[in-house]
């Protein structure tokens, strides 16, 4: 179904769509006449790599736009080094863990990767990204360049390790463990930079380190859960064995699906994935920048839609699934607002509590993790409490209640928005019936 049709039938979604596209104002327009041309080289790079991510990073404040679009390009870089399978473990290692001390370097580029790379041009302007980098702020620096060398090497142990190579992920714990190298410590940098720029509360980085671990770990896992077929096309995969040996022997029979088990591993994983909700709503009460909670906020909400999409769905098994055009516009602009993220959240939990069926070997476990979530979202509002009941003024209300008030003055915004569209609408459908009655 084309684009235009798939959205004609989704009203709603089309009405995102055009305020995206004509009514919304970007918080922190990006004027890039003063920008040196390396500069304006990683922007290209950047919207290389990720379009529609790559506007969200172009909107972030400046005190950390650059640092971030530089940590997302150093990390792609990365990452395409990591995932080219054409390049010989023997050179393939020593560049991973000396990764970061080349961002030391004022020149240091890499043509080793195969033409087909999708983005490695990022490795080979890289002298752009080194000249950007130098100029940021020493504490940004740092963190760039640590988590750059945790994840390198995290990478290179992965590469030298037989039996991850040989079975892949054999229990939780390691899919737990792979998950914190390739996202979990994109979690940490990101929380040090947020925190040092002073945009979120403190405690997000000393307190509870788990909640920036699971904003990662909700994420990877949630591609991964999505990337069967592609992964096993590729010859890898990073399903745990723990999970997928209690449906099938070999893990490519997840794919004939016989009985429902291709089907009732997913919904299993799914399952292990909503273990972080929690965690990521908390983490997205911390947040109290507004450009930097929509760069926080955008991909865990695509990823909770996702996961609906994926629960009890055997095309994944077969094929990737992707969330619509449409619906991607409607999350980006309801996830501005804590509360709009959080009712993004139980509207795809109800959706996939509709989905389950109760022959799923998991029937009881996933309405019991959908219940804690609902519970856990009940405990930052208690807004339906009887009228002589008075809140419990726990962490998780008091941090809502702090974020809400924050919130409070988009409101006047998100207003003037739709005023416009409903005056443009009904312009347009008195033009169209002037048209229609008079012609
Ligand atoms: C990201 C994450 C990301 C953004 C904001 C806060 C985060 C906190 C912890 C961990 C990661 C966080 O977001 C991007 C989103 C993205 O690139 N989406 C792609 C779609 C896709 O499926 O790839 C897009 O084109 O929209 C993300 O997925 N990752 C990422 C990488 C670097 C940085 Cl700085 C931030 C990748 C990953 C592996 C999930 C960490």
């Amino acid at each position: 179904m084309g684009k235009v049709s798939q959205l004609i039938s989704h009203p709603i979604e089309l009405k995102s769509a055009l305020k995206l596209k004509f009514l919304r104002q970007p918080l922190f327009p990006t004027d890039d006449t003063s920008a040196t041309p390396e500069l304006k080289k990683c922007y290209k790079l950047l919207n290389l790599t990720s379009r529609s991510f790559a506007a969200v990073i172009m909107e972030l404040n400046p005190e950390l736009r650059n640092s971030i679009m530089l940590f997302y390009l150093i990390l792609r870089a990365l990452d395409t080094v990591e995932d080219d399978m054409s390049i010989d473990p023997k050179v393939k290692v020593p560049v991973l863990r000396e990764f970061a001390s080349k961002l030391e370097t004022s020149d240091w580029k890499f043509e080793g990767c195969a033409p087909t790379e999708k983005d490695r041009q990022v490795l080979l302007d890289f002298p752009c990204i080194l000249k950007e980098y130098h100029k940021l702020k020493p504490e940004y620096q740092k963190v760039i360049k640590d988590i750059t060398y945790k994840m390198g090497n995290g990478m290179a142990d992965y590469i030298l390790d037989e039996n991850f190579n040989l079975n892949g992920v054999a229990t939780i714990k390691d899919y737990d463990k792979y998950c914190h190298y390739v996202a979990g410590l994109v979690g940490d940098g990101l929380t040090q930079l947020i925190v040092l720029a002073n945009f979120g509360t403190p405690d997000l980085y000393n307190e509870n380190k788990q909640l920036m671990e699971s904003m990662g770990l909700f994420l990877q896992k949630t591609n991964i859960i999505r990337d069967y077929a592609e992964d096993l096309n590729d010859g890898r995969s990073f399903y745990p064995q723990e999970v997928w040996c209690k449906y099938v022997k070999r893990l490519p029979d997840l794919a004939k699906n016989e009985d429902g088990k291709g089907v009732y591993c997913i919904n299993d994983l799914v399952l292990n994935a909503l273990s972080h909700v929690n965690d990521v709503l908390t983490y997205l009460s911390s947040i109290h920048e507004q450009s930097s909670f929509q760069f926080c906020a955008i991909p865990q909400v695509m990823a909770i839609a996702t996961l609906a999409l994926v629960f009890n769905n055997e095309t994944v098994l077969h094929d990737n699934v992707k969330i619509r055009k449409g619906t991607t516009c409607y999350l980006i602009l309801k996830s501005r607002t804590l509360k709009g993220c959080v009712e993004i959240f139980q509207y795809y939990l109800r959706e996939i509590k509709s989905k389950l069926t109760v022959v799923d070997p998991n029937y009881l476990k996933i309405n019991i993790q959908i219940a804690k979530c609902e519970q856990f979202i009940e405990e930052m509002y208690q807004d339906k409490l009887p009228p002589n009941v008075k809140p419990l003024e726990t962490p998780i209300y008091l941090k809502v209640r702090e974020k809400t008030k924050i919130d409070e003055r988009l409101i006047p915004v998100l207003q003037n928005e739709e005023f416009k569209f409903n005056i443009i609408l009904s312009m347009v459908v008195t033009a169209f019936a002037a048209i229609y009655f008079y012609h």
